[in-house]
């Protein structure tokens, strides 16, 4: 059976883009199909100035929304990252493999230590050397496929060039992993800033929607959404990425294809009113789940608890394949 891995970033409340993008596929096709792990990669949260209470809110938030998505911990595994010691052994051996020069190369690394600096801040050495840890957290469950948005892509070819690399230098021990992408809101982008990704930690609240907005908010983000002056419905991602990001919304909420939809609308106010309200019952569910879990969190607890136990134990081999292939002295 092929085995899949995804995780989330508990840098901020779950947006439309998370869900769109990853945690609805991770729920309605991937847990059917393949062997799967889903994870809160919390120390990846870590890798920005952080506030620790909030990281550790977040993290039970987002694993309370994995569930509340439609993921069966009977059937698969939900876990937390720092409950699983493994991702952090192997993390350091694939930073011995990978080179600085790969690193840099990362766009998030870029963006985020331009916005970082920007800011007055510093750029903490673990926003250099995450993506080693991302490669980690793929390779320790032998994992086949990694299903993510289009941001991610690039880490996951990283992870897929270390482990080859491994392989050739130390002896096969990983399976070589591949992304894969949803068919649409691969990228679903900001409502206020349509050239850029529809982010967590982005601080431009109204071009964000997140997955517990209630629906009035839901209404006014997506009926204020920034579109063009261009004539007409038509959906051209270069030319006209607003309309097209609101077509692409509404496509992956009803599921059909954004093109095909455009046809339908002669202005831009009914394309709006009807992705609107497409979001507000796309989450409708996911937020009364999240209501009935959050007043019994002992059982999220449990669901943590016990998927960390499986993830240790699919892990700890791989792991120590490694450190052996490497050169390390078994214990
Ligand atoms: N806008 C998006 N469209 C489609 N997919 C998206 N994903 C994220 N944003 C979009 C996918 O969701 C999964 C989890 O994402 P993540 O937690 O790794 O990171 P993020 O949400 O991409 O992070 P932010 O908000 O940009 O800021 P940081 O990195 O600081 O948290 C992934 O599969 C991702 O592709």
């Amino acid at each position: 059976m092929t085995r899949v891995f995804s995780g989330v970033k508990p840098t901020g409340h779950l947006t439309l883009g998370n869900y769109l993008g990853a945690l609805r596929r991770w729920a309605e096709v991937d847990q059917h199909q393949a062997d799967a792990l889903f994870c809160v990669v919390d120390l990846h949260a870590l890798t920005v100035d952080h506030d620790p209470a909030r990281v550790r809110r977040l993290s039970r938030q987002a694993a309370t929304l994995l569930l509340a998505s439609g993921l069966d911990p009977k059937r698969r595994t939900v876990f937390v990252q720092s409950h699983v010691d493994e991702h952090a052994r192997l993390s350091y051996l694939l930073e011995c493999v990978a080179t600085d020069g790969e690193m840099r190369r990362m766009i998030q690394y870029k963006e985020k230590a331009a916005r970082e600096q920007g800011r007055g801040g510093s750029v903490r050495l673990s926003l250099l050397t995450y993506p080693a840890l991302m490669a980690a957290d793929i390779l320790a469950y032998d994992t086949d496929e990694v299903p993510v948005g289009e941001d991610q892509t690039q880490h996951v070819e990283l992870a897929r060039d270390l482990a080859v690399r491994f392989n050739h230098r130390y002896g096969h021990t990983f399976v070589v992993p591949r992304a894969t992408a949803p068919k649409v809101a691969a990228r679903v982008m900001n409502l206020q800033d349509p050239m850029s990704k529809m982010g967590k930690s982005d601080d431009s609240g109204p071009g964000i929607v997140y997955l517990l907005d209630e629906p009035e908010v839901v209404r006014k983000k997506v009926m204020r959404a920034v579109t063009d002056s261009g004539q007409g419905v038509v959906y051209d991602r270069e030319e006209r990425p607003g309309v097209a990001n609101l077509l692409e919304i509404l496509a992956a909420c009803e599921g059909g294809d954004p093109e095909a939809l455009s046809g339908a609308y002669a202005s831009y106010g009914a394309l709006k009113k009807d992705t609107a309200e497409a979001v507000v019952e796309v989450l409708r569910p996911v937020q009364e789940r999240h209501r009935e879990l959050c007043a019994d969190p002992g059982y999220v607890d449990g669901v943590l608890r016990a998927g960390a136990e499986k993830a240790r134990e699919m892990a700890r081999p791989t792991v120590d394949a490694a450190y052996r292939a490497i050169g390390l002295l078994p214990a």
